[in-house]
C-alpha cells in the first residue's frame, strides 16, 4: 500500500485544521460542557483501565487519529510484524519479540522454521536450569550452591533484567540476592562483588551480539575475580552462563556452549526482557511466575492484534503520544509510577521509547518534516511531587503525564496505600483544571501573590489504573507500551527497531582509548577541543596522589 507523505494525509490536514477548534477551549470547559466525557473517554483491557479524558481531544480528535490511522496503513504494517516480514529496514530484519510470548500450542513459521517451537525449547532449558539453581541442586566450584547472582550486560541486556526485577521483588526468592553490573566504570563492578563469595555466584552475561566493549570488559574482570578467589580456572564452567545470540563468541570467551541460552537476530535488544535475556528474573521468581509474565504479554498483543482501534489500548496511547507531540508540541513526557516496585520503570520506558523512535529519516531515508519520538523520563510517586512537579504544574513547558496507578498495595500498611492512590487522582487533577485567579482570590489570598498562585491547567495525562502489580499485568503494561511506541513509528513512518545514532561515539572511543592508556605521548589529530581535554586528562592520571577511603 502506497501511502502519502505523513503531512500530506488527508487526515493530518484534517487534524491541522481541528487543532484551532481545541486552541480556542481547554479541560475546564470541556469537561463542563460534556459531563459524561470522564466516562466516555477511556478503554480497558486485561485489568488495565486507561482514563485518556485528561488529554486535550474531543471525540472528533480520536475519530481524525484514527482516520489517521487508518490511512497510514497501520493495520498492515502491525500485521507484517506479527507475520514476521523484515519491517525493520535498515537491518533487513524481521521484528518477531511476539513470537517470544506465544505459547507453545502456537505456531509461526518465518522462513521454514517454527519460532514458537524454538522459543519454547529455549524457555524449557532457562526452566530446567533455574528449577536447579533454585533447589540447590546445581552446586557451584567448592559444591556449596549458587546464593548470588551476577548479571553482566547493558543497555537492552540490562535494562529489562533490572526492571523486572526490581518490579517483581515481592514475587521473589528472598535467600537470593541479584546484582547487575552494566556500567563499564570499575565501580559498578566493584561494589557489586564487595559482600560476595565467590563459590556461591553465578555470572550470568548477557549479551545479544557478545561483542559489547562494556560488557566483555565487564565479563573478563569477573571472571579474573572468580579465578583468583578460587584459585582454578576450570571453576568458570560452573559459575558463568552466557545468553546471546553468537556461540562462537562465548566459545571464545571460555564459556562452555552447554551453558549458553539462545535468543535470536528478530528479538531487538530493548525488545528482549522476556528472552533469554530474562533468564535472571526467572531465577528469581521462578518459572510459573515467568509464564505468567509471558500471559500478561501475549495477551497484550492480541488484543493489539485484534481490537478496533477505538478500543485498542496500544494504539490510543500511540495516537494520544502523537497528537501530543506533533500538534500540540510536548517534546517530553514524564512516566510516573505510584508503585514503588516500579521504580525502574520510567528507564526502561526510556531506552524503549527513545531509542525506538529518536529518528530523523523516514523508511525510505527521506528527512521528516514533523517530530518524532519525544523525551522520556520519570520517577515514582510520591517523591516526584516533592521536587520536579512544580514545573510540570507551572513551568511555561507543558509536559504530558502518564500516571500509573494500582488499587491494592503488596505490602498493606495502615493508611498508606489510599494516600499515595490519591495523589495520583489529584495530581492529575490539578494539571487538567488548575486554579484560576478568583479561586485563589476566594481563598483570601494577598493580591500580591495571586498571580504565584494561579495554575492555568489544561495540561494533558493518562491515568492507567489496575488493580495490583503482578506478574502478569506488568506483562501486559510492558507490551502496552511496545505497541503505543510501534504505533507511533508507523505513523511517522520510521525504523522503530535500529538504533544508527548509538554506533558513531563507540567508534571514536575505540579510536581514543589507546590514546589515554598509553605511556607514551600521542599524537593527537581530533578536534582542539578533544586534543586538549585527552591532554589534561593524562596530565591528571599523572597525579601523584593516592585517594584511600
Ligand atoms: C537495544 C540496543 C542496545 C543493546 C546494547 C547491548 O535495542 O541495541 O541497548 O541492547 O547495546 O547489546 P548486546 O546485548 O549485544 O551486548
Amino acid at each position: 500500500m502506497t501511502t502519502l507523505p505523513l503531512r500530506q494525509r488527508s487526515a493530518w490536514l484534517a487534524l491541522e485544521a481541528h487543532i484551532n477548534t481545541l486552541r480556542a477551549t481547554n479541560l475546564r470547559t470541556l469537561f463542563a460542557e460534556d459531563p459524561k466525557r470522564g466516562e466516555r473517554l477511556h478503554a480497558e483491557t486485561e485489568g488495565i483501565h486507561l482514563d485518556y479524558s485528561k488529554q486535550r481531544v474531543t471525540d472528533e480528535t480520536v475519530r481524525l487519529l484514527i482516520e489517521l490511522a487508518n490511512e497510514s496503513g497501520l493495520g498492515e504494517r502491525r500485521d507484517q510484524m506479527f507475520r514476521g516480514e523484515h519491517i525493520n529496514v535498515s537491518e533487513d530484519r524481521a521484528v518477531l519479540h511476539v513470537a517470544l510470548r506465544m505459547p507453545k500450542s502456537a505456531s509461526l513459521v518465518v522462513d521454514g522454521v517454527d519460532v514458537v517451537a524454538e522459543v519454547h525449547a529455549v524457555l524449557d532449558q532457562m526452566s530446567s536450569f533455574a528449577t536447579r539453581v533454585r533447589s540447590g541442586e546445581w552446586k557451584g566450584h567448592t559444591g556449596k550452591s549458587i546464593r548470588n547472582v551476577v548479571n553482566i550486560g547493558i543497555g537492552g541486556s540490562d535494562l529489562g533484567p533490572v526492571m523486572a526485577y526490581e518490579a517483581l521483588r515481592f514475587y521473589s526468592r528472598r535467600d537470593l540476592t541479584f546484582h547487575f553490573v552494566s556500567n563499564v566504570d570499575s565501580t559498578d563492578m566493584v561494589e557489586a562483588l564487595r559482600d560476595l563469595q565467590a563459590d556461591e555466584t553465578l555470572f550470568i552475561i548477557s549479551s545479544k551480539t557478545f561483542g559489547t566493549l562494556e560488557t566483555l570488559t565487564n565479563a573478563t574482570s569477573a571472571r579474573r575475580w572468580l579465578i583468583e578467589q578460587l584459585g582454578d580456572e576450570s571453576a568458570v564452567a560452573k559459575h558463568f552462563v552466557a545468553v546471546s545470540t553468537n556461540a562462537k563468541k562465548v566459545a571464545a570467551f571460555g564459556i562452555d556452549t552447554e551453558n549458553m541460552f539462545v535468543f535470536w537476530d528478530w528479538v531487538g535488544g530493548r525488545y528482549s526482557m522476556e528472552s533469554a535475556i530474562g533468564l535472571s528474573t526467572m531465577l528469581a521468581i521462578g518459572p510459573e511466575h515467568y509464564f505468567e509474565l509471558l500471559d500478561g504479554f501475549h495477551a497484550m498483543d492480541e488484543h493489539f492484534r485484534t481490537a478496533a482501534f477505538e478500543e485498542n489500548l496500544p494504539v490510543l496511547m500511540g495516537l494520544l503520544a502523537l497528537w501530543n507531540r506533533d500538534f500540540l508540541g510536548c517534546a517530553s513526557v514524564g512516566v510516573m509510577p505510584y508503585e514503588q516496585y516500579l521504580k525502574r520503570l520510567p528507564a526502561y520506558l526510556q531506552q524503549l521509547t527513545m531509542e525506538s523512535n529518536g529518528k530523523h529519516v523516514t523508511l525510505e531515508g527521506t528527512a521528516v518534516d514533523y517530530d518524532t519520538g519525544a523525551l522520556y523520563w520519570g520517577e515514582p510517586g510520591t517523591n516526584g511531587q516533592h521536587s520536579f512537579y512544580q514545573l510540570i504544574h507551572q513551568g511555561t513547558t507543558v509536559i504530558p503525564i502518564d500516571f500509573i496507578g494500582f488499587a491494592k498495595s503488596l505490602n498493606p500498611l495502615g493508611e498508606h496505600h489510599d494516600i499515595l492512590s490519591s495523589n495520583v487522582f489529584a495530581q492529575a487533577q490539578a494539571l487538567a483544571f488548575g486554579k484560576s485567579a478568583e479561586e485563589v482570590r476566594a481563598e483570601g489570598t494577598p493580591e500580591s501573590i495571586v498571580a504565584h498562585r494561579v495554575m492555568e491547567g489544561n495540561r494533558p495525562s493518562n491515568v492507567l489504573l489496575a488493580e495490583i502489580l503482578t506478574p502478569r499485568i506488568l506483562g501486559s503494561i510492558i507490551a502496552l507500551y511496545e505497541h503505543s511506541v510501534f504505533t507511533q513509528g508507523a505513523l511517522w513512518d520510521i525504523d522503530s527497531f535500529d538504533q544508527w545514532g548509538v554506533e558513531l561515539g563507540k567508534v571514536l572511543a575505540v579510536a581514543i582509548i589507546p590514546e589515554l592508556s598509553s605511556d607514551a605521548e600521542p599524537s593527537l589529530n581530533h578536534d582542539s577541543s578533544t586534543n586538549e581535554l585527552i591532554r589534561l586528562y593524562r596530565r591528571l592520571k599523572r597525579n601523584g596522589d593516592r585517594h584511600d577511603n
